[in-house]
This record gives C-alpha cells, sequence and structure tokens, in this order.
C-alpha cells in the first residue's frame, strides 16, 4: 500500500498490525471489491482525497476490510470492519482512526455484539486484557447504539496514550481471532436471526454523517451512498 508511508505513523502502525494479526491468525483469501472501487482518487474542495482498500476472506469471515484514506495533505482516516460469516454469532470488530498531522481526533475500536451479548467467552477475555484511563474520552452519536460497554472512543494526542490505543486494539483483535476460530456455527433457523442482527449493525453504521459528507463533497452523493453501501457497511445476503 502506497498511502500508508505517508499517514500518520499510528494509523501506519494500526495497519500494519491488522493485517499481521490476520496473517498470523486466519486463512487469507482475496474478496473482490467491485472493480472500480480498490483504489479511488476524488477531489474535496479542491482538495485530493485518496482512497485504499485492502479486503479478505477467510473462515468464520465473510469479509474483512482494512481501509486507508487520505484528504488533501491533513486528513488522515483508517477504518476496519470484520464482517463474521452469517452462519455464526460472532460480534463485528471494527476501527476508525480520525487525524492529522499532529493529533487524532477520533479513535474508536469495539467489539458489537450481534444480537443482545458478546457472550461469556468474549466477555472474560476482553477484561483480562491490560485496562488503560484516556484523558480525552469522546462520547458517541445517537446511532451509536450497536456498541458494546467494551467501546473505546477517545481523542488521542499524546505518544503514550496513542501506544495505548494501540495495544487495546490489538488485544481486542486478538481475542476476536482466537474466540471466532473456535466458534460452533448456529442452527439455520437461527442464521436468519443473525442476519438481521448484522443487517442492523450496518443500517446504524451508514448513519454517521461524519463520514458520508466527506465521501459525498469529493465524490458526490450518489458515489458516496453507492460506496457505504456496497464496500463499507454492504448487508450480508
Ligand atoms: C467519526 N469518521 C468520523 C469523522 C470523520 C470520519 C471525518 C469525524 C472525526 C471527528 O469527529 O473527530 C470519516 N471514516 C471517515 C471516512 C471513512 C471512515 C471518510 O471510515 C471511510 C472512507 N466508523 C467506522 C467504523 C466505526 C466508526 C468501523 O467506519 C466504529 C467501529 C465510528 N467514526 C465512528 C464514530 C465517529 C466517527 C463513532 C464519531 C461520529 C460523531 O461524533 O458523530
Amino acid at each position: 500500500m502506497s498511502l500508508r508511508q505517508s499517514q500518520h505513523p499510528l494509523i501506519c502502525q494500526i495497519a500494519d498490525t491488522i493485517e499481521a494479526t490476520w496473517q498470523q491468525h486466519l486463512p487469507l483469501s482475496p474478496y473482490h471489491l467491485p472493480e472500480d472501487l480498490g483504489y479511488v482518487e476524488g477531489r474535496l474542495e479542491g482538495e485530493k482525497v485518496t482512497i485504499e482498500n485492502a479486503c479478505y476472506q477467510a473462515q468464520p469471515f465473510r469479509k474483512l476490510h482494512l481501509e486507508l484514506a487520505r484528504v488533501g495533505n491533513s486528513l488522515d482516516i483508517l477504518h476496519c470492519v470484520m464482517f463474521p460469516d452469517p452462519s455464526y454469532r460472532l460480534p463485528v470488530f471494527g476501527t476508525d482512526l480520525v487525524g492529522s498531522r499532529g493529533q487524532l481526533s477520533a479513535a474508536i475500536v469495539d467489539l458489537s455484539p450481534i444480537g443482545d451479548d458478546l457472550g461469556e467467552g468474549y466477555r472474560q477475555a476482553l477484561t483480562a486484557l491490560p485496562k488503560f484511563e484516556f484523558s480525552q474520552p469522546r462520547s458517541l452519536p445517537d446511532w451509536a447504539d450497536i456498541f458494546s460497554d467494551f467501546c473505546l472512543f477517545v481523542r488521542l494526542e499524546t505518544e503514550p496514550e496513542q501506544q495505548q490505543f494501540l495495544q487495546t486494539m490489538k488485544g481486542y483483535l486478538e481475542v476476536h481471532c482466537q474466540q471466532a476460530i473456535a466458534a460452533k456455527p448456529v442452527s439455520a433457523a437461527d442464521r436468519e436471526n443473525v442476519l438481521q442482527d448484522q443487517r442492523y449493525y450496518c443500517t446504524q453504521q451508514r448513519k454517521n454523517d461524519k463520514t458520508r459528507r466527506v465521501l459525498e463533497k469529493a465524490f458526490g452523493t450518489e458515489w458516496a451512498d453507492r460506496y457505504m453501501t456496497t464496500v463499507l457497511f454492504d448487508d450480508p445476503q
């Protein structure tokens, strides 16, 4: 990925860590995005917007998506979602970082339950991870009822807090890979419920106006909508 080297150092580290962890735990094969949406360039108020996607599949995941984006020389974005195969009632791992050279105004990571609860295995493993205090917590918007009580949403200014965020993200990711690999599929009837719950997750994420606005300004309303519904948060079939 050519964007990666030029991005905020934490974003670069997080992207490397996610891909290394995936490679270590999961038998990755390529996931084909719509032809024209792997690498995209547009313009936002005269500034160039570049998007680079990496996408894989590996049981028990339907789609592993890592995206890096850059707006002009200022705004760097990392977006990552691991969509489970709907035959498994697994939570959705998601992380999003948004920032400029010095600081990251938004850094979020969560394992979001599909259904009522994360389940005992996840709860115990997540509770056992090291806990850090962050000096600038942020509050979640209205659509964010999909996130778990383990959701971490902060502004990151100092290097130590950036490293603590990285460590937390890595902990969640490793717990997830370990739990997911050991998961058992649900019954055919339950699969319908899982599908519905996964669709709700996507519906809520598509309500993020801040993401939508960046994409709309650079690529237009229709394109932004297509991108949000086919690449970022596509409904499982
Ligand atoms: C916030 N996401 C944002 C913001 C921008 C983007 C500009 C506002 C930053 C701020 O408030 O400081 C933009 N994010 C993008 C763009 C892409 C992107 C353009 O991923 C992709 C091209 N968002 C996710 C995922 C989660 C998520 C997976 O994509 C969580 C798991 C959360 N992003 C999220 C939340 C906010 C945010 C909760 C804050 C929204 C708000 O405060 O209203």
